[in-house]
């Protein structure tokens, strides 16, 4: 990805701008965080850090309202966090504890939240795509002009079912926006390995369904892009596609050797292209942040991560009978 800077001056506020910079900081030091209580054995199963991408949900969010809903694949702390679910639940799903979201039986990839309108959280690739569209149709024949965000990665736009849930959306002029997170890579391959024509917005020009790339660098481009596409759904007109270009800056997942690019490729991004130190530079040089107000504000996160964690190792484990409670199945433990 080309290296794009925001150059024209951006006309926001400076609590608007401090916002998505706490809220983008407030993701990657809790993934970064995750990260670690992983490596010490606390977190099992499947982790998928977001660190990088933070700028593409937080720029979404900053244009939803009350009731809208969002869904995602597994890499979806960050999202659940952007919607304002709390830190401390998330991370004592991810040590698999009764506080978690899921009553520490989900882990990473499966946490729900009714209160923020969070559908997950799903493990198999492009599965959440046609259950977003089932939920913009819900919100279309409820007709309360709801609109539903449905994410998903580069890979998972490879998917016949993503084309189905786009034919059916359109058909119906759902409000849904499919937001493509196009971090380049789908595991170890890369998204020229893979994918046919590289410009993912435009397929679905098949459908009648408006796309657009966006620079999911910059929170404030992001947004732009959000409040056009959410104007759109809310008015009536069906779907629209979103593709940010993004990168992530860890593996895949924690068992990643990330051999397929190089470290420099990684660093060149870091750099470059940062989206937390972007907004950072912002706020400094326009005046609206100190630097020692900033350094508070890394404070209050560091803060809000450190009580999430120690929150996630003192919670209890599940009691065995919750192994009966939350499953369809109508069996109690001396039946089984
Ligand atoms: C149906 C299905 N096929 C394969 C996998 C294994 N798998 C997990 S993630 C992934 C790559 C998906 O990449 P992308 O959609 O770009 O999302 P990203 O991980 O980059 O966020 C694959 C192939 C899976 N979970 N489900
Ligand atoms: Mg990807």
């Amino acid at each position: 990805m080309a290296a794009r800077r925001t150059t024209k001056k951006p006309n926001v506020s400076k609590e608007e701008l401090l916002g998505y910079y706490r809220d983008m900081l407030l993701i990657r030091r809790f993934e970064e965080k995750a990260g670690q209580l992983y490596g010490m054995g606390l977190i099992g199963g499947f982790c998928h850090l977001y660190i990088g991408q933070e700028a593409v949900v937080v720029g979404l969010e900053a244009a939803t309202e009350e009731g809208d809903k969002r869904i995602t694949s597994y890499r979806d702390h960050g999202h659940m966090l952007a919607c304002g679910m709390d830190p401390k639940g998330v991370m004592a799903e991810l040590t698999g504890r009764e506080g978690g979201y899921s009553k520490g039986k989900g882990g990473s990839m499966h946490m729900f939240s009714k209160e923020k309108h969070f559908y997950g959280g799903h493990g198999i690739v492009g599965a959440q795509v046609p259950l977003g569209a089932g939920l913009a149709f819900a919100d279309k024949y409820n007709d309360n002009s709801r609109v539903t965000f449905t994410y998903f990665g580069d890979g998972a736009a490879n998917q016949g079912q993503v084309y189905e849930a786009f034919n059916m959306a359109a058909l119906w002029d759902l409000p849904v926006i499919f937001v493509i997170e196009n971090n380049q890579y789908a595991m170890g391959t890369a998204q020229q390995r893979s994918t046919s024509s590289q410009e993912i917005y435009k397929r679905g020009a098949a459908f009648g369904i408006p796309g657009e790339e966006v620079d999911g660098m910059d929170v404030l481009a992001v947004k732009a892009a959000s409040e056009k596409a959410v104007a759109h759904c809310r008015s009536g007109k069906g779907p629209y596609i979103l593709e940010v270009k993004t990168y992530r800056y860890r593996g895949h997942s924690m068992s990643d050797p990330a051999k397929y690019r190089t470290r420099e490729e990684v660093q060149k991004m870091r750099e470059e292209r940062d989206p937390i130190e972007s907004v950072r530079q912002l706020l400094l040089t326009g005046n609206h942040a100190t630097e020692d107000e900033l350094k508070a504000v890394d404070k209050e996160i560091k803060d809000i991560v450190n009580e999430s964690a120690e929150f996630a190792k003192e919670s209890p484990e599940p009691a065995l009978e919750e192994l009966w409670t939350d499953i369809y199945a109508d069996v109690a433990p001396q039946n089984a």
